[in-house]
């Protein structure tokens, strides 16, 4: 069955947050969070395994999902609800065989072909980006702006698609608009850690106009 993505999916970041993870999943939740990414770039395994037993606490408390970023092993270990790979990571298909075929599969790709190849994946999500400049990530891959999006939207099947990098509250309509199912975000929401949750829950509206189930206009 295809999977149920939110039309807002969160991305943690310490460094930008100064928040734990564990806290940062706590307020976006707040904001209506039900599908959470933890990424983090910067800690030690060990440390990262940690943080993300707390926050997986919270989530499950809360009935919120949550993806582990690059991971595996500690996606397979903490029983998250899955993992987030991108272009580097271990295969699709070895991570699939480790989690089983319950686990949340997503798969970052920056270009057509890279989308193109992945449709072949066992998968639940594509990513797909930065579809604008971003300061989040490190050596970003150039921004592919929202025609390679459309591109991507007409080769993607039925395979849901995250658009990610520089989606703002003003952007994120036309993003979806343009065939994203879901814009994964990361600035935008925790810029400001006092406005966590007030601004995951004005994204959450920003979002709303478009139905859930919108067909193939
Ligand atoms: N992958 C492509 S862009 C990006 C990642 C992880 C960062 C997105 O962050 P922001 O702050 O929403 O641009
Ligand atoms: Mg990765």
């Amino acid at each position: 069955m295809s999977l149920d993505l939110p039309k807002v999916y969160p991305i943690t970041d310490t460094y930008l947050s100064g928040l734990s993870h564990a806290e940062q999943v706590a307020r976006l939740i707040e904001g209506g969070a039900s599908l959470i990414q933890l990424r983090d770039k910067h800690a030690a395994p060990r440390e990262f395994y940690r943080e993300a037993a707390s926050a997986l606490k919270v989530a499950r408390d809360h009935h919120a999902r949550l993806m582990i970023n690059d991971r595996v092993d500690l996606a397979l270990a903490l029983k998250a609800d899955g993992v987030h790979l991108g272009q580097t990571d271990i295969p699709a298909d070895a991570a699939r065989q480790l989690l089983g075929k319950e686990a949340i599969i997503g798969f970052s790709t920056h270009n057509i072909q890279q989308a193109i190849l992945a449709t072949s994946f066992p998968v639940d999500y594509l990513a797909f980006g930065p579809v604008f400049q971003t300061a989040t990530k490190e050596n970003p891959d150039p921004s592919t702006g929202q025609t390679a999006l459309r591109e991507v939207r007409a080769i993607k099947g039925s395979l849901p698609l995250v658009a990610i990098g520089g989606i703002t509250f003003s952007n994120a309509l036309d993003v979806l608009k343009a065939g994203a199912d879901s814009v994964a975000v990361i600035a935008v929401l925790l810029g400001d850690p006092t406005k966590i949750a007030e601004n995951m829950s004005k994204m959450l509206a920003a979002t709303s106009w478009l139905p859930n189930d919108r067909g193939t206009d």
